[in-house]
C-alpha cells in the first residue's frame, strides 16, 4: 500500500468547512485505499504567538475532532507532532538543505509577515515549509492530501527530497500533493473570491464545524451572493453561489449539474435555506462526537500515545539513514 501524511494545525477553537472540505474528508476516504499517518502539527502552531494552556485544548479538540469525522485509529497513525521528536531532528538537517531566497519565495510567509510586520514574524514562521517537508519526508508518504493554498510548500518538499537524494543517495520518497479540484479551495462567504481562513476570514465569512449550528445556518444565509437570480455554478461571475454550490454537492454527494437542475425556477434564497439544514445536520452529530471523545480525555490521551509509539517506528527509522547519510557518527 502506497502511503499517506497530512497534518492539521491545532491554532484556533474548531475546523473550519475548508479544513474539513479541502482536506480531512480526504484523509478519511484514503484510509480505504492507503497507509495513512495524520497528525496534529503542534510545532507548526507555535510559529505563531500562542498561549499554553489554549495550545494544549486545542491539540485534543482538532485529535477529537479528527476522531469524530472519521479518521480511524486502528486505520491510521494518528499522533500529534511534538510527540515524535524526529520531525524537528530531520527539519534542520532539511534547512541546511534549503537556500535562504528558495524559503523566501513562500507566498504563505510573505503574505503573513507583512500582517504581522517582519520584525515580529518568527524565523520558525520562515522556516515553517521546510519542517512541513521534514513531516513529510520522514514517513516516505507518497501522496499529501492537502487544499490548494499548501501546493507551493507542496513543490518544496518536493524540491528538497530530490535534491537531498542527488545529493546523499536515495533517500526519500517524492511526494505528490494529492488536491481534490471540486474542493480543494473553499472559499469565504462573505468575500467569495477569498479562500475561508482561521486567521483572514470575518467571522461572518468563516463555517466553523464547532459552532453553533443555528449560528452556521445563519451565516449560510447571509452568504454574499450576486444580483442576479439563476442558481448556476459560473465561478467566474457567480463566486458567492459557486462556492454555495460546492459545498452543498460536497456534503451531500449530489452532483452540481443535479443541484442545478433541482433549483431551477427556485432563487438564491431557497438554496440557501436548504443548505443551511444540510449543515446543521452534518454538524450536529459530529458535534456530539467531539464531545464524547473530549469528555474521556485519559483514553483521548492513550490513542495519541499509541500513535506517537507506531510513527516513531517509521521517523526513526527515517532519521537514522538520514543522519547516516549526512555523516553523523552512529548514536
Ligand atoms: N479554504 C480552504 N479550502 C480548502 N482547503 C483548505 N485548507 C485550509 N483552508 C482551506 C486546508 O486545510 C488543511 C489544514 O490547514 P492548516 O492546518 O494549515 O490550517 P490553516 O492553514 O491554519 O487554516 P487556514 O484557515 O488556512 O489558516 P490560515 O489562513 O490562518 O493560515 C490544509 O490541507 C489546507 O490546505
Amino acid at each position: 500500500r502506497l502511503r499517506v501524511l497530512s497534518g492539521i494545525q491545532p491554532t484556533a477553537d474548531s475546523f473550519h468547512l475548508g479544513n474539513y472540505l479541502g482536506a480531512v474528508r480526504q484523509w478519511v476516504r484514503l484510509q480505504d485505499t492507503h497507509e495513512t499517518f495524520y497528525c496534529v502539527v503542534d510545532l507548526h502552531a507555535i510559529t505563531v504567538e500562542q498561549d499554553p494552556k489554549v495550545l494544549r485544548q486545542r491539540t485534543r479538540v482538532s485529535a477529537a475532532q479528527l476522531l469524530a469525522l472519521g479518521v480511524d485509529p486502528d486505520r491510521s497513525t494518528l499522533f500529534v507532532q511534538s510527540q515524535v521528536p524526529e520531525h524537528a531532528q530531520l527539519s534542520w538537517v532539511l534547512e541546511c538543505q534549503t537556500g535562504f531566497g528558495e524559503a523566501s519565495r513562500m507566498t504563505q510567509f510573505k503574505d503573513k509577515a507583512a500582517k504581522q510586520g517582519t520584525d515580529r514574524a518568527s524565523v520558525g514562521l520562515f522556516t515553517y515549509p521546510v519542517l512541513q517537508a521534514a513531516d513529510i519526508l520522514l514517513y516516505q508518504a507518497h501522496a499529501v492530501p492537502v487544499g490548494e493554498d499548501q501546493r507551493q510548500h507542496l513543490e518544496l518538499s518536493r524540491n528538497l527530497a530530490q535534491r537531498f537524494n542527488n545529493r546523499f543517495g536515495r533517500t526519500f520518497v517524492v511526494p505528490e500533493a494529492h488536491i481534490v479540484k471540486d474542493t480543494a479551495k473553499i472559499y469565504d462567504l462573505q468575500d467569495p473570491t477569498s479562500k475561508m481562513s482561521k486567521s483572514a476570514s470575518a467571522v461572518n465569512g468563516l463555517v466553523e464545524l464547532l459552532d453553533e449550528p443555528k449560528r452556521s445556518a445563519k451565516k449560510i444565509r447571509s452568504a454574499v451572493t450576486d444580483t442576479g437570480r439563476e442558481v448556476v455554478y459560473d465561478p467566474e461571475h457567480k463566486a458567492g453561489v459557486a462556492n454555495l454550490l460546492s459545498i452543498y454537492s460536497a456534503l451531500t454527494g449530489r452532483a452540481i449539474s443535479e443541484l442545478e437542475t433541482a433549483y431551477e425556477g427556485k432563487g438564491y434564497g431557497d438554496l440557501k435555506k436548504d443548505l443551511a439544514e444540510v449543515l446543521v445536520e452534518f454538524v450536529t452529530p459530529v458535534q456530539e462526537r467531539v464531545k464524547s471523545y473530549l469528555d474521556d480525555q485519559a483514553e483521548l490521551d492513550k490513542v495519541l500515545a499509541r500513535g506517537a509509539e507506531r510513527a516513531r517506528e517509521v521517523a526513526s527509522a527515517t532519521l537514522a539513514k538520514v543522519y547516516d547519510r549526512v555523516g553523523f557518527l552512529p548514536g
